[in-house]
């Protein structure tokens, strides 16, 4: 069997599953799109209805109470629910990247304690790594904690955190030891959104994405008991970054959705649309674009599902791979939104069609999760 056959092995249940899927965003996602992105409000019904469908459960192993399918049908899940829309999708990614930390580093009670209830979907997580100034260099984060008897005391506040405000409990990273270094005296804890001193601070408005909120956790004196700690004490950047190295793939798989969505959409219309007695789609400078937007996606696609198999093989390179996918999807994903919008011309810049919006959901995968910027650098230092 050759390299390419082992890496492309998907099993037909899997393929069942992203077709019912795909399935439960047109019929359901899609028609709810064009409102909560107008509203900026988050769709409750969509996540209980991902609960329902165990569509929250594929983050998560069987033994947590997950489906036990891995990162590759996680993420073509994703990219799926991205195709209908780019904010619902994000309901399924921060259910990943909100629990990572605790499945790759937590305690076996950590584990306990939280995966088997966001499995479920009772429970909403967050991932609050950045901060006002820092967020591509989060080892110069200012957050801190101290340890006191048997709990730890959290001051800080976290920006740009997706589902603040709705995340039951949040990964939060602060300093432990200031005298480490830089990247080096960080730990992870688990704080749980019903502490005392814990409060939702600013929301953002926002270009794209706009039924996910976005905001600033701030922890005022917050107190977490020293089994809230995720992996060792001061080893938190390391727990950060491997984290990033898998949830990545996350947002590959968004953009991927985002652009296939886009291509799909403006083809439908080029077959439609008449423009000098015939479908626009039999011109050549239609038919160029639509072939380029289509081979894009093709492409991005195979990178992202040869860098989930990495994840799932837990592969050397897998950070690699993820951030070259990350890089090549979501800048796939901008140009391709940007030409369905040139696709539909008048109608493409207006808000009954999804394109424009799409365009604008498009523009946070090159920047959340890592700038593409960062993901060159990720890169670059693979090659040094
Ligand atoms: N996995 C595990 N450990 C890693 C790692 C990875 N992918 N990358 C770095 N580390 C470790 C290093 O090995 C080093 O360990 P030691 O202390 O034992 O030497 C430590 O972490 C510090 O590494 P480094 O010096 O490379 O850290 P930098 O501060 O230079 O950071 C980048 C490197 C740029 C890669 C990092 O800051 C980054 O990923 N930035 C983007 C952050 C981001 O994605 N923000 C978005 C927030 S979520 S929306």
């Amino acid at each position: 069997m050759s390299a390419l056959a082992e890496i492309y092995t998907i099993p037909q249940e899997y393929l069942d599953f992203r077709d019912t899927i795909a399935q439960i965003a047109r019929e359901r996602v899609a028609p709810r799109a064009a409102e909560i992105d107008e509203k900026a409000e988050y769709p409750h019904d969509l996540r209980k209805l991902f609960a329902e469908q165990d569509i929250l459960g594929l983050p998560f192993d069987e033994e947590h109470g997950g489906t036990g399918t891995g990162t590759l049908m996680l993420n073509m899940a994703v990219e799926e629910i991205a195709k209908a829309d780019a904010s619902t999708a994000l309901i399924l990614m921060i259910q990943e990247l909100g629990t990572l930390p605790i499945k790759l580093h937590g305690s076996e009670e950590l584990k306990q304690r939280f995966l088997p209830r966001c499995a479920t979907g009772e429970w909403s997580p967050a991932f609050a790594l950045s901060e006002a100034e820092a967020g591509s260099d989060p080892g110069g984060m200012i957050t801190y904690a101290v340890q006191d008897g048997d709990e730890w005391i959290i001051n800080g506040s976290k920006t740009w955190i997706t589902n603040t405000g709705i995340a039951d409990f949040y990964c939060v990273f602060a300093v432990t030891d200031r005298e480490a270094g830089h990247s080096r005296g960080i730990t992870a804890f688990v704080v749980e959104a019903d502490r005392p001193g814990f409060s939702v601070g600013k929301l953002e408005h926002k270009l794209g994405i706009r039924a996910s909120p976005t905001g600033t956790p701030v922890f005022d004196d917050v107190r977490v008991p020293a089994a809230n700690v995720i992996g060792e004490v001061n080893r938190g950047f390391k727990v950060a970054m491997s984290t990033l190295d898998r949830s990545r793939l996350g947002v590959a798989a968004q953009a991927l959705g985002i652009a296939q969505g886009a291509t799909d959409y403006a083809a439908a219309y080029a077959r439609e649309r008449k423009q000098f007695g015939k479908p626009i789609n039999e011109f050549q400078g239609i038919q160029f674009k639509l072939a380029d937007m289509e081979t894009k996606c093709a492409a991005a696609r195979e990178l992202l599902y040869q860098a989930c198999c990495k994840v799932d093989r837990d592969d050397p390179d897998l950070g690699k791979y993820s951030a070259m996918a990350k890089l090549f999807c979501s800048d796939t994903a901008m140009e391709v939104t940007v030409e369905a919008v040139q696709i539909l011309g008048g109608y493409g810049f207006v808000k009954e069609y999804p394109v424009e919006r799409m365009m604008r959901d498009a523009k946070i995968t090159q920047i959340y999760e890592g700038t593409n910027e960062i993901q060159r650098l990720v890169i670059a230092r693979s090659l040094r």
